[in-house]
């Protein structure tokens, strides 16, 4: 507490220090909500953030990404009549001028609180996943007009699967923890849709999927749903935002917030992929005008979820395998319950893959109707 204390003096916050809480949902940074007494007797809540520098190798580089991002979504966002104050995150300076400390080689930074919403780890109210994609979408529009090529690779090749694939080979190969044997049938289950990682890395490479100012980790918790009119109001976690594809961001939602149960469930008979919840989010991603998005973009929507909960499976398993290194976990074998429900979910999706097609093209028709 004194430690946050003292952290939390080096940031522009208002009133006297209260009290700090951990924040326990996200798997790499530490986010603590500090609490400051005003003049007037009021609280006033800030997000206060360590940024996990053995994942972002150059956190001032995260910080300009997220600053340049911010300003611009906040112009527009009040170009458009909407609240910045809500609607965007709104960094808290350093008393020393910039966007982040350094103490005692560890990196902080800082945003106001947005209150009257929530995140959630499941879906609680279909709604909401409704919502979710219409926020998402909303959040690619508006930085449809940002210079995609200005921003930094905060984690180089994020999203590239085949990579993510080779460094699974590599982890198995090594066996750095002895842990291979118990692991064989997830193994086999990854290698043998080889294939399917290169889907989207090809067709960016042959120019028919555009590279554009992509979210990348899209999840579910990683969006504030207003508590009153259940709406997607602010997308949080903007370490990841880079150049990359929209299939990204509609995939690795999909991936998360369209199960039956969360992330590390370990009965995996309660872990389903819920068709219904994938056509609330395709029907409120689709609900903006999404014009501009090309046809391979969009013939490749359904695909993307199967792409990026095989990506997402395959990046816990070899955590597990290297013993632990990259995300946190609350129990030994939690980044295996992490891989075991994201393979469950490829083979449902797998099993339902005509209905999805259908749903997106029925959304996409949808949108073309009420352009
Ligand atoms: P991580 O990278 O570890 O996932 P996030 O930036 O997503 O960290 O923050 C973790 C959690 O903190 C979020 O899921 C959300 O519940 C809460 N949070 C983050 N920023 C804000 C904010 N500005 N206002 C309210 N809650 C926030
Ligand atoms: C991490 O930071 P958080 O918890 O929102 C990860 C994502 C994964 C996700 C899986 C920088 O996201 O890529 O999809 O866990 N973020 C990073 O839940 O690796
Ligand atoms: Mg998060």
């Amino acid at each position: 507490m004194e430690k946050l204390q003292s952290i939390a003096g080096l940031f522009q916050f208002s009133g006297d220090f209260l009290e700090a809480e951990v924040c326990h949902s996200g798997h790499i940074n530490d986010t603590y909500v500090v609490t400051y007494r005003q003049s007037d007797g009021s609280r006033l809540r800030y997000i206060l953030q360590r940024i996990n520098s053995n994942v972002f190798k150059k956190p001032a580089e995260v910080m300009a990404n997220i600053q340049a991002v911010t300003a611009h979504l906040r112009k527009k966002i009040a170009a458009a009549g909407g609240d910045p104050e809500r609607e965007t995150l709104n960094l808290i300076l350093a008393k020393a001028g910039g966007s982040f400390v350094e103490a005692d080689g560890e990196f902080w930074r800082a945003y106001k609180f947005i209150e009257g919403a929530k995140t959630y780890q499941t879906v609680q109210d279909p709604a909401h996943f409704y919502h979710a994609g219409k926020a998402f979408g909303r959040f690619q529009l508006l930085l449809q007009d940002f210079p995609a090529e200005t921003l930094y690779e905060t984690i180089p090749n994020f999203h590239n699967t085949p990579k993510r694939l080779g460094d699974l080979r590599r982890a198995v190969e090594a066996d750095a923890c002895g842990r291979l044997a118990e692991v064989q049938r997830e193994v086999d289950f990854v290698f043998a849709r080889a294939e399917d990682t290169k889907v989207v890395v090809d067709a960016i490479a042959e120019g028919a999927i555009p590279l554009r100012v992509t979210h990348n980790d899209t999840k579910f918790d990683n969006i504030l749903i207003d508590d009153l009119t259940g709406e997607g109001i602010c997308v949080l976690d903007l370490d990841t935002v880079m150049p990359g594809s929209y299939l990204y961001d509609f995939g690795d939602a999909i991936r998360f917030g369209a199960s039956t149960a969360a992330e590390d469930e370990q009965d995996l008979s309660k872990v389903n992929f819920d068709i219904n919840l994938f056509r609330q989010f395709t029907e409120g991603y689709l609900s903006n005008d999404m014009r501009f998005m090309t046809p391979a973009e969009l013939e490749n929507l359904a695909f993307s979820a199967r792409l990026i909960t095989l990506e997402c499976g395959m990046r816990f398993l070899e955590d597990y395998l290297n013993g632990d290194k990259y995300f946190r976990i609350h129990r030994p074998q939690h980044n295996l319950d992490r891989a075991r429900t994201q393979f469950k979910l490829v083979a449902d999706m797998e099993a339902q893959f005509d209905e999805m097609r259908r749903i997106v093209d029925a959304a996409v028709m949808e949108g073309s109707r009420r352009a």
